[in-house]
């Protein structure tokens, strides 16, 4: 397989709501999507670098122009292109696993699709249909979560995820139990805003029965994340920290958390994402498969490997209504609680023409 055509596209998706986290608040995402041919097929990829590096050090001006300049031109100097060997020819570059996941996923799009078989069926997915829970932003008043809270389950959503920081914690927690009982599925995100000193406020969470507390400290901190974790009873669930299967396997050894995020950008693809789900799985550690606000191509990507055997909790893979209101394919939407994993060839779903020309703010064509 060899690129013939290769396009970085920028699309601008207004949210329906504001999202804010521990680390600021997002109206809008700035995505880069990425548009590959062969002499067979087109691939889709979606990088899911923000417009700020605020989750990450990466961001989307930066993803684009390692793109340009040192990871599209090593993938299209490959003799004989094949998703496997993405990875490894990107491998001299340091760091940007997001843009380097966008990547190779356009490359897996295109040869999965010149071979009729889905993503979701190359990763060894076991579902048709995927489990879903809502990430719910940081608000401006109790009153105002508890009605968004409200309003998702009654949409069906099976998991609610808090994101907090300090000042929002203990109390949005405590409400949200007192109204919506004991039984509700219920986790929390901190995106790294505490530390360890705040590990005894933080053990009064434990009272609540919390499914898991997301990536409490800092990216590097795993030692600090293992300290913690004796400290709490509420099992400690890593997202930011898990840049690789190595990173992982050494949290899970340092016993910095006993569950695992999964996200293929943050880890440089859904190759090493399904090798991490496939360590997981064989050591028993749950594992749920995170979001980042993507679009309805990283969505389709989500989707397929959250429907792989070892994932046993929702993840953030919520239908598309709940971020955007035009999306740039066919929107996912909610069915009982949960997402059918497509099953065409590929990603199995494709930008709509007029959705994609609508959202566009900038198509870059770059030389094979
Ligand atoms: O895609 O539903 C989604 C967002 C889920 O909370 C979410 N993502 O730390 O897990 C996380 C955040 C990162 C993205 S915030 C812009
Ligand atoms: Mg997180």
């Amino acid at each position: 397989m060899k690129l013939t055509e290769i396009e970085l596209r920028r699309v601008a998706l207004p949210l329906v709501t504001p999202f804010r986290t521990s680390f600021g608040e997002e109206t809008a995402r700035d995505v880069l999507l990425l548009r590959v041919a062969t002499a067979d097929a087109e691939g889709w990829g979606e990088c899911v670098a923000g417009a700020e590096p605020r989750y990450s050090s990466e961001y989307v001006d930066g993803a684009a122009d390692v793109l340009r300049r040192f990871l599209l031109p090593a993938v299209a100097d490959l003799p004989d292109l094949h998703p496997e060997a993405v990875a490894p020819a990107l491998g001299f570059v340091r760091g940007h696993r997001m843009a380097k996941a966008a990547l190779e996923l356009a490359v897996l799009d295109a040869w999965l699709r010149a071979r009729g078989v889905s993503l979701a069926g190359h990763l060894g997915a076991t579902r048709e249909r995927v489990p879903a829970g809502v990430s719910v932003g940081i608000m401006g008043s109790l009153p105002a979560l508890l009605d968004a809270v409200a309003g998702y389950l009654d949409a069906g959503y099976l998991r609610i995820k808090l994101k907090i920081e300090p000042g929002w914690d203990l109390e949005p927690v405590a409400a949200v139990r007192e109204r919506f009982g004991d039984e509700l599925a219920l986790q929390v995100d901190a995106n790294a805003a505490y530390t360890l000193g705040d590990a005894d406020h933080l053990a009064g969470l434990d009272p609540f029965g919390l499914l898991l507390i997301e990536q409490p400290l800092p990216e590097e901190d795993l030692l600090g994340h293992a300290e913690l974790q004796r400290r709490l009873r509420t099992p400690v669930c890593l997202d930011e920290s898990i840049t690789s299967v190595k990173a992982a396997a050494d949290a899970l050894a340092l016993g910095a958390c006993r569950i695992v995020n999964v996200k293929a950008g943050r880890m440089g693809g859904y190759l090493e994402a399904r090798r991490l789900h496939d360590l997981c799985h064989a050591r028993g550690v749950p594992l749920w498969c995170g979001g980042m606000l993507e679009t309805g191509i990283g969505r389709a990507a989500n989707v397929a490997l959250a429907a792989l055997p070892g994932f046993t909790l929702p993840g953030d893979t919520s239908a598309s209504g709940r971020y955007y209101h035009l999306d740039v394919t066919e929107p996912f939407v909610l069915r009982d609680g949960h997402l059918e994993v497509p099953k065409g060839p590929g990603l199995g779903v494709e930008p709509l023409p007029e959705a994609l020309a609508e959202l566009t703010t900038s198509v870059e064509r770059v030389p094979p």
